[in-house]
């Protein structure tokens, strides 16, 4: 049986990038809700609506496990999406919240991503269930999704504006810094120089490691390379295709077919 993922669009890849990359023999099958996206600026009833309508094309796929690659709709709905299936479902939030947790050692996490995360306030949560005593700064960069799907990951204009929305991150002087949605991971090469020794939390490959454990307990995981070698990927969008995979190929860092 698949592992399922969806997203709001494209921006799910990071975290199928690294599914794949630790999980190579499962198959996959990814949803990209192309039609609707961005959630980030949609009210939480609309978003776990959507998010209802994901899961649910993605159970009738037969999936044994659903991974819920948006921070947005794991901010927001991922309680819901678990009240209502029966399969395992991983969201993003709480492995990054986890990796953070671990990584600090002044005790000041900073966290970042779309309006309707940082607003949820879901890190901040997930991360003072696991330690009162850490101080937790949520910043919201709007810009960061447009850049990032406009292609521009780096030169002087995204490096300016990485640094006018982080110059409050290290003011703070924040030790650990989470990236806190689904397109941040392909600005971690500027980000990391504007906040030199700060280390950042990616949730994607945290995720991906959950997931793996899931898969582990479940005894349901597929690592053996068998017959047919690497797992099926199977892509679904509710959009056209055309600009998903030209945008998608820069996420996943592979070929879309
Ligand atoms: N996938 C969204 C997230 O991780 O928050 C970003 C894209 C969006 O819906 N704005």
């Amino acid at each position: 049986e698949p592992i399922g993922i969806f997203d709001s669009g494209v921006g799910g890849l990071t975290v199928l990038k690294e599914l794949r990359r630790i999980l190579p023999y499962e198959d996959i099958i990814y949803l990209g809700d192309t039609a609707r996206v961005p959630y980030g600026i949609r009210s939480p009833e609309t978003v776990t609506r959507y998010s209802f309508e994901c899961t649910e094309f993605l159970l009738s796929k037969k999936i044994k496990l659903l991974v819920v690659a948006c921070n947005t709709v794991s901010a927001i709905s991922l309680k819901e999406i678990q009240k209502k299936v029966s399969i395992p479902v991983v969201g993003v939030i709480e492995p990054g919240a986890r990796a953070a947790v671990d990584s600090t050692k002044n005790g000041k996490i900073g966290i970042i991503g779309t309006e309707a995360t940082i607003k949820s306030s879901a890190y901040f949560k997930a991360i003072k269930a696991i330690s009162e005593d850490l101080e937790v700064f949520g910043l919201a960069c709007p810009l960061f999704v447009p850049l990032v799907e406009e292609g521009w990951t780096n030169g002087i204009i995204v490096r300016l504006i990485v640094e006018e929305y982080l110059k409050s991150m290290l003011e703070i002087a924040v030790d650990t810094l989470v990236l806190g949605c689904t397109h941040y991971p392909l600005l971690k090469g500027v980000i990391q120089d504007v906040m030199k020794d700060v280390s950042l939390v990616d949730s994607a490959i945290e995720t991906a490691k959950v997931v793996r454990k899931v898969l582990e307990e479940q005894g349901v995981n597929s690592n053996e390379q068998g017959v047919r070698g690497q797992g099926r990927l199977k892509f679904y969008v509710t959009d056209s295709t055309d600009k998903f995979v030209s945008i998608g190929e820069r996420f996943l860092q592979s070929k879309i077919e």
